[in-house]
């Protein structure tokens, strides 16, 4: 811990990749996890294109759960560790594959939401795309002024990541002279490739979890433990 604070101190480009579990403090069921399931059918099967033309009802469903959950919690030690060190820092980017929206709640800025975010509902037919944080939805599938069948704005997979934001994202791993990778399984691409990315771009690269994961042996610290608690140890 001691030696990747000095790394922090030093660096002049810091970027972190968060995922699902720096979220779990807060309440939000994590999606490998034993909790990731949803009347037994896995994220795989309902983030898809397929899934929502097959039976948008259903993926609707599933998002109103969500978004029933996330309504209620809120953003936990480490989400405002994030916010604090991107006060202190002068070059910081927060590339999240999270759809909560914590982080903002948390007061981050620079925050690339690479998978979407599911408060943005987005039209099928004329590809309008609002903010909606009404949970739970009043009808589902929920329509758009034109008619339009609206869909969630989240990236599913099979589906590319918005364009700017991704290229964004590679851009700040590219230039990181320290990359965090936290509460991620890394096993969903192309997101979870920036910490090679970091790495062959001449970055450290420090990963923070409660268990190892797809990545652990290609980097240079794994610090085991909550990111709520390590992370604001690490800037404390
Ligand atoms: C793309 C948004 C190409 C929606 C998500 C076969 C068929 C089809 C596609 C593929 C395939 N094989 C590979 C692919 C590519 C696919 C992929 O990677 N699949 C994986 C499953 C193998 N990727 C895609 O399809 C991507 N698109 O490739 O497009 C393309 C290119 C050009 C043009 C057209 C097409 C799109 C990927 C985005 C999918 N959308 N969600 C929504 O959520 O509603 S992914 C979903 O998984 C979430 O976004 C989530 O963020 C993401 C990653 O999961 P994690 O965040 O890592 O969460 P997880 O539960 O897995 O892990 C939690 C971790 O936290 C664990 O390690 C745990 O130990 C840790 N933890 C728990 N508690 C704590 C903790 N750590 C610290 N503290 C704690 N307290
Ligand atoms: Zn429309």
């Amino acid at each position: 811990m001691q030696a990747v604070r000095e790394w922090l101190k030093q660096a002049r480009n810091v970027a972190a990749l968060t995922g699902a579990g720096v979220s779990a403090e807060s309440g939000v069921p994590t999606f490998r996890g034993n909790n990731g399931l949803w009347k037994q059918r896995r994220p795989e099967e309902l983030a898809t294109p397929g899934a929502f033309a097959r039976d948008p009802k259903l993926v609707w469903e599933w998002y109103n759960w969500r978004r029933g959950v996330l309504a209620e919690v809120k953003p936990n030690p480490g989400h405002y560790a994030l916010a604090e060190l991107e006060q202190r820092l002068s070059a910081f980017t927060l590339i999240t594959q999270n759809v909560d929206g914590l982080h903002l709640r948390a007061g981050s800025r620079n925050v690339l939401q690479v998978h979407g975010s599911i408060w943005n509902l987005r039209c099928l037919i004329c590809e309008q795309e609002r903010v909606d944080r009404r949970t739970p939805l009043p009808e589902i599938p929920p329509t758009c002024e034109c008619g339009g069948m609206l869909r969630p704005g989240g990236v599913w997979f099979g589906e590319a990541l918005p364009r700017d934001i991704w290229r964004e994202a590679e851009a700040a791993a590219r230039s990181a002279d320290l990359f965090l990778v936290i509460g991620t399984s890394a096993v969903v691409y192309p997101a979870a490739g920036l910490a090679q990315i970091a790495k062959a771009s001449g970055a450290r690269v420090v990963e923070i979890n409660i268990e190892e994961t797809a990545i652990s042996n290609g980097i240079d610290s794994f610090l085991q433990g909550p990111s709520g608690k390590l992370l604001p140890q690490l800037i404390a």
